[in-house]
């Protein structure tokens, strides 16, 4: 079948909206109609080349919500018609990392799905003939789009796709990074680096877990209004400082604060949430995603002191089994989404997306097809 899609042709390019071909969904396969879909920093991220799993041409997008239009052979959990999420991190419930009870990192499509290929080992889109590539599992950049069966969370119909598609990622990565990864306890002190769609998912979800004070960090101040309306009880700009913003926030709180997150994917301010955890227990949770050979660095003695590296995918959550739970949460109020989108644009404007997030004015532009 035909399909309208933004398809990323080479890296550093605007994405082309073309018409590609889809192929039918096969064995364990689904096709979706995707209806709406956020665009996130990592969609960013991969077409400005630095993704080391970055290949093209490819149809990225991972942060979508659509409807079932046909399953391939096999397929049992959705059937045409059902409201779905697709997951980038599937759920397969039989590997051994499912089974661990320990990490949301299934391995069932995970290889694959870093080629940019389907478990089969090939891709279900083409244009003029030449193969296309899927990204995350999901190419959600496309109004149809194949999905293994194992990465799509099956979603209560009633649910507004324009605001639960930012429950594929980046609203769910913050909450569940909090919840899941630092289990923030009350009263606890946090502070939150990079004020975009996760970081502000992060203040939300401190705030839902009643922490104590919430410093919230940006070098744009133009952030700082939603961030106090998520919880944030202080707002930082580290620009408005001469020292480093780990001592500001060490001097601001004594010994430094219980969870600190990293929202941006810079590798110096990876070091810098670090080093601003408490001594003795102070843990970081890194969330950001930097480019192919980035490093962190610090000395080991902030370790040795206690501190505490963490990292987070998809917020711990396991997408099958609790994401559904998390759109209901959204549709009782007690997941708020509306704030999180500042613009909503066609699939034909999806390049001033990109151009909203990289001069930093929108939060999220939800794109519809
Ligand atoms: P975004 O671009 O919307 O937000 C980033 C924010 O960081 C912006 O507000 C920007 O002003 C701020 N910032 C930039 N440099 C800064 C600095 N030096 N100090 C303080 N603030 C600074 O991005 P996003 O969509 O919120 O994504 C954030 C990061 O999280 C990206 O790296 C993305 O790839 C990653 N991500 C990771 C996961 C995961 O599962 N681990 C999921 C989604 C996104
Ligand atoms: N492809 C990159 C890594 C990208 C990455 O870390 N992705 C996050 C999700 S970002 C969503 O916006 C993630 O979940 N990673 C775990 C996984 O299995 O991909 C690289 O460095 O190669
Ligand atoms: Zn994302």
């Amino acid at each position: 079948m035909k399909s309208r899609a933004a398809v990323a042709f080479a890296p550093g390019e605007a994405l082309k909206i073309v018409e590609v071909d889809v192929a039918p969904p096969k064995a364990g396969e689904v096709l979706v109609k995707i209806t709406h879909t956020g665009v996130c920093h990592t969609d960013a991220f991969t077409l400005s080349g630095d993704d080391p799993e970055g290949v093209f041409p490819a149809i990225l997008g991972h942060e979508g919500a659509g409807i079932v239009v046909e399953v391939g052979d096999g397929v049992t959990s959705v059937k045409l018609g059902d409201h779905v999420i697709p997951l980038y991190t599937a759920e397969c419930g039989k590997c051994l990392f499912c089974l661990s009870g320990k990490t949301n990192l299934c391995t069932a499509v995970r290889a694959t799905q870093g080629k940019g290929l389907m478990p089969d080992g090939t891709t279900r889109f083409s244009y003029q003939g030449q193969p296309i590539y899927h990204y995350m599992g999901c190419s959600t950049f496309s109004e149809y789009t194949v999905v293994a069966e194992v990465s799509l969370a099956k979603i209560n119909p009633e649910a507004r796709h324009e605001q639960v598609c930012l429950l594929g990622c980046g609203v769910t990565t913050g909450i569940g990074a909090v919840h899941n990864t630092a289990k923030v306890q009350a009263g606890d002190t946090v502070a939150v680096f990079g004020l975009g769609g996760i970081g502000l998912a992060v203040v939300q979800g401190a705030r839902q877990a009643n922490a104590g004070r919430i410093i919230a960090i940006d070098t744009n101040p133009a952030k700082f209004a939603l961030a106090k309306h998520f919880g944030a009880t202080e707002c930082i700009n580290p620009h408005d400082y001469q020292e480093p913003i780990q001592q500001v926030i060490i001097r601001l709180t004594e010994w430094g604060v219980d969870h600190s997150f990293e929202c941006i994917g810079n590798v110096d301010v990876m070091r810098a949430a670090l080093e601003c955890a408490h001594r003795g227990w102070g843990q970081s949770i890194i969330i950001g995603v930097a480019g192919a050979g980035q490093e962190i660095s610090t000395r080991p003695f902030q370790l040795v002191t206690g501190r505490v590296w963490k990292g987070s995918a998809f917020g711990g959550i396991k997408g099958r089994s609790q994401l559904p739970g998390m759109v209901e949460e959204a549709m009782q109020g007690k997941i708020e989404l509306s704030p999180f989108i500042t613009h909503t644009l066609p699939l034909s404007a999806i390049n001033q997306a990109f151009e909203l997030m990289h001069t930093g004015e929108s939060i999220r532009t939800v794109i519809y097809y």
